[in-house]
């Protein structure tokens, strides 16, 4: 067996990345393709001496070597993918084996360690972290237990399990929230008050928002990637029928949308036709400074984008929204696409009456290395 290099550091920008080798051979196939700068090469007998080199085609990466025996090897390289990937070729040109950490032989705590380092707002990172010390494998055995027992309770016992995954899949990846509405109604003007900044432009100029404008933020601890769109109408500019294709496919895709409407100006057609085109969004009636000039039969939350009227409320209430039922502190999610299917597994073999196959279906779910 070759020696195996593994990447220990996420991937992605960071000061140092830390690359391990591993397996007989290991500080030989390092002193193949280390150059030393002090002069002093990688010896066979000074284990854990720090050696500063090159390593890499052309000038390479500078890199700090730590041998801990012959077999075990660490590099500490730049951190970034072009840094990492010269020290790697390298390092397999010498005959070492890449380890690929294949995402399915993590387990479950293993699994909440990277989401957590990828976790955006403390709720959501409070959540994983309650993952990482336990809380889903114990109600994973609670069940395992009840289907051993023959249990009537398991059945119910992973339904509830199975709820928890709307919300366990989105605590790295968030929501996305949509905000539509015919032009000049202060779609921008919104997502810059929502957002604190100006991130969108404002003008009264009718079609001045033509492609989406995103940024991420945060409701109530939720991560959300807040999206201003073109404002929706026929239009002959291809320019703005481009930007209004963008908005209406940015628009299905979002789990909620947020329908603008223009409070100081009579309601149009147009206005009618989003409303029956987004029946679940709630419908805000922007520009509440100006006098009124319409009074419909909508429920509507009355708000001023250029003033602020109504913001702070309606922040919170995007979150309640998108979460209406927020989970307990250490209550168990399921944050990952394969505890879904290994629990929907579970469920079918349970409901077919296999409950040996279902108690090694969750085995392998708690244990997948082995
Ligand atoms: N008085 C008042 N004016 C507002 C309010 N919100 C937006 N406006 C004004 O309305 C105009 C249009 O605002 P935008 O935010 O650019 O409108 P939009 O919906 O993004 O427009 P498009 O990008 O063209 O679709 C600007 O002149 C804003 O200053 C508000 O709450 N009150
Ligand atoms: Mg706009």
């Amino acid at each position: 067996m070759p020696p195996t290099v593994a990447v220990l550091t996420a991937d992605g920008v960071g000061a140092v990345a830390v690359i391990r080798i591993a397996g007989e051979g290991a500080l030989r196939a390092v002193a193949e393709v280390f150059r030393s700068i002090s002069g002093r090469t990688l010896d066979y007998s000074a284990y854990s001496r720090p050696r500063f080199g090159r390593i890499g085609d052309g000038l390479g990466d500078e890199v700090v070597v730590v041998a801990a025996s012959d077999e075990d090897v660490e590099i500490h390289c730049h951190g970034g993918t072009a840094a990492v990937a010269l020290v790697v070729d390298s390092l397999v040109a010498a005959g070492t084996v890449r380890e690929s950490a294949s995402p399915d032989l993590l387990s479950i705590a293993e699994e909440a360690a990277e989401d957590v380092a990828h976790a955006t707002t403390l709720r959501t990172a409070s959540h994983l972290l309650d993952q990482l010390i336990g809380a889903l494998e114990a109600r994973v055995r609670t069940i395992e237990a009840a289907i051993s027992r023959r249990s009537d309770e398991a059945i119910g016992l992973i339904e509830g399990l199975l709820a928890t995954s709307s919300l366990g899949l989105r605590l790295v990846e968030g929501w996305k929230v949509a905000i539509a509405g015919r032009p000049n109604v202060g779609k921008s003007r919104l997502l810059n008050a929502l957002a604190g900044f100006d991130r969108s432009i404002v003008s009264p100029t009718a079609g001045t928002t033509r492609d989406y404008v995103g940024l991420r933020t945060a409701f109530e601890g939720w991560p959300v990637e807040l999206v201003d769109t073109a404002g929706l109408r026929a239009s002959v500019d291809p320019i703005e029928a481009a930007g209004v294709e963008r908005a209406h496919a940015v628009q299905a895709q979002a789990d909620l949308v947020l329908l603008v409407l223009d409070g100081s100006q009579p309601l149009t057609d147009e206005d009618r036709e989003l409303i029956a085109r987004f029946p679940d969004a709630p419908i805000l009636k922007n520009k509440c400074d100006l006098p009124t000039s319409w009074n419909a039969d909508l429920s509507v939350t009355e708000i001023s984008a250029e003033r602020g009227d109504g913001i702070a409320e309606l922040a919170v209430a995007i979150g309640r929204t998108l979460v209406p039922t927020p989970p307990a502190q250490s209550s168990p999610l399921l944050f990952r696409k394969r505890h879904v299917r290994a629990m929907q597994s579970v469920h079918a073999l349970v409901q077919n009456g296999d409950w040996l196959g279902a108690v090694e279906a969750i085995q392998r779910m708690l244990r997948p290395h082995s």
